[in-house]
């Protein structure tokens, strides 16, 4: 569990002043330019040795992705874009850092600017952020009434500007190259990989993009060093993450732990509990939506990392738990995430853009039970067909909720069906998808 000394982000639910005062009294801005000092490889070097993992949900090492930038662009300029569009649902921990948090975020993203050769940084919020938007502007402008980012940024000698765009309400364009192309004032729509945005990014320059606490948790691994973050969490999974819990738990919030922690000791801590005790959860979603369900028996021992979960075939995900108790109709809840996805998807493939719909309508017959038996392996034969076959992760994150259903909560399925037959005469259900 993790100690109050060892907390990056001491700010959470604003109990304190969030403007820059605030900000400098909890040790923001300090000694940014002997952070700078250190050079461009120092840095990316540093952050390569503390471990940290992407915190938006895909865990793709933080320093190596800084490494991907090359020092040699033949003039072309270098990006950092922050990926502000937070939209998984139960996902609300950068809106936290947004708020109350903004001169941390800054202050990282020139840092990280400079690491990759960069001298302007574009944060792109999700839309309904006003508060956030507004929140972060107040700060950039005092960073620049103090000198500490504009042309010299805190007398490092390095130049740095720092901009906001504001999107307009599609999921997809948490994506990191649909956001790109949002960026770039066209539909915002991911692009095939590779290139990656290191090599094509931005306006075509190189380019990266990470999530608003990768970048903002940077600041504070630099000033105490790799090895102090290194040496929270476990091997492969180090740190301090912020996490949330909702759902039917006693008290739903966002907080910072260490990763690796029990997730039933986490519940218990953070989320005081389960509306009812223990005994009566049903299931968790460890990490926004994208992730598969996992049934009580699983929560019982699993650990809150990215290795613990993968090795259940769920994943760590944006850590943002979503508790569901025994009242829950499971195949309802799988169900509305089915249509999030099909309203979501940007249509540009076709596994996505027909398995979206045609896994939803499936889904909603499940729901009620007006489906045969044999329809459940089709249905998971389906999520095979759209995962891994689309240009983006979504296809994924609609497929991997319901190969969780089907994994552990088969049996329910099959009742839900049963019971849909008994009442309506049985019988074969010939209804077309
Ligand atoms: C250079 C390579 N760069 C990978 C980079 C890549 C990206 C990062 C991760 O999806 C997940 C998704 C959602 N050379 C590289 C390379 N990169 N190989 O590494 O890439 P990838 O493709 O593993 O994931 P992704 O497309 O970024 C993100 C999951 O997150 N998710 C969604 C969360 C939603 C939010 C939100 O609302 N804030 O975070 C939740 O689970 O399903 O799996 O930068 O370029 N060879
Ligand atoms: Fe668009 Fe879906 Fe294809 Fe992603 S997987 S590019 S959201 S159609």
């Amino acid at each position: 569990m993790l100690q109050d000394k060892d907390r990056i982000f001491t700010n959470l639910y604003g109990q304190n002043d969030w403007r820059l005062a605030g900000a400098r009294q909890r040790g923001d801005w300090d000694g940014t330019a002997e952070i700078l000092a250190r050079g461009r490889d120092a840095i990316v070097n540093e952050m390569k040795g503390s471990g940290l993992r992407g915190r938006g949900g895909a865990g793709f090492p933080t320093g190596v992705k800084w490494s991907f930038m090359p020092k040699n662009s033949d003039g072309r300029p270098h990006y950092l874009v922050i990926n502000g569009d937070e939209s998984e649902p139960g996902t609300c921990k950068d809106r936290e850092i947004l708020r109350h948090e903004p001169h941390k975020l800054i202050e990282s993203a020139l840092i990280a600017s400079f690491a990759m050769g960069a001298h302007a940084a574009y944060i792109y919020i999700r839309g309904e952020f006003f508060n956030e938007a507004r929140h972060l502007q107040i700060a950039i402008d005092e960073a620049y009434a103090a000198g500490l980012i504009g042309k010299n940024a805190a007398g490092s000698g390095w130049d740095f500007d720092f901009y906001i765009h504001r999107g307009a309400g599609a999921y997809i364009c948490g994506e990191e190259t649909a956001l790109l192309e949002s960026l770039e004032g066209k539909k915002g729509q991911p692009r095939m990989k590779p290139p990656f945005p290191a090599a094509m990014g931005l306006y075509g320059c190189p380019t990266t993009v990470n999530n608003v606490e990768s970048i903002a948790v940077s600041s504070t691994i630099l000033r105490r060093g790799g090895a102090w973050f290194s040496a929270l969490g476990r091997p492969n999974n180090a740190g301090t993450k912020l996490m949330a819990i909702s759902g039917h738990v006693n008290t739903p919030c966002v907080f910072e732990e260490e990763l690796g922690v029990p997730l039933k000791e986490i519940i218990e801590k953070h989320g005081g509990g389960v509306r009812g005790g223990w005994d009566n959860l049903l299931a968790v979603i460890p990490g926004g939506c994208s992730v598969p369900v996992l049934p009580a028996s699983v929560c019982e021992t699993v650990l809150m990392d990215y290795d613990s979960l993968r090795a259940e075939r769920s994943g760590l995900g944006t850590a943002c738990m979503i508790v569901m108790d025994k009242s829950t109709d499971i195949i309802k809840a799988i169900a509305r995430f089915s249509q999030f996805f099909k309203h979501e998807s940007c249509g540009q493939c076709t596994p996505c853009r027909e398995g979206t719909g045609w896994m939803m309508r499936v889904m909603n017959r499940m729901v009620e039970g007006r489906a045969e038996i044999e329809e459940i392996d089709m249905l998971e034969q389906v999520t095979r067909q759209v995962e891994g076959h689309t240009i983006c992760a979504l296809g994924d994150a609609a497929a991997w909720p319901i190969q969780g259903l089907i994994r552990h909560f088969r049996p329910v399925m099959e009742e839900r069906i049963q019971s849909y037959k008994a009442a309506h005469g049985g019988g074969r259900i010939t209804q077309v998808p």
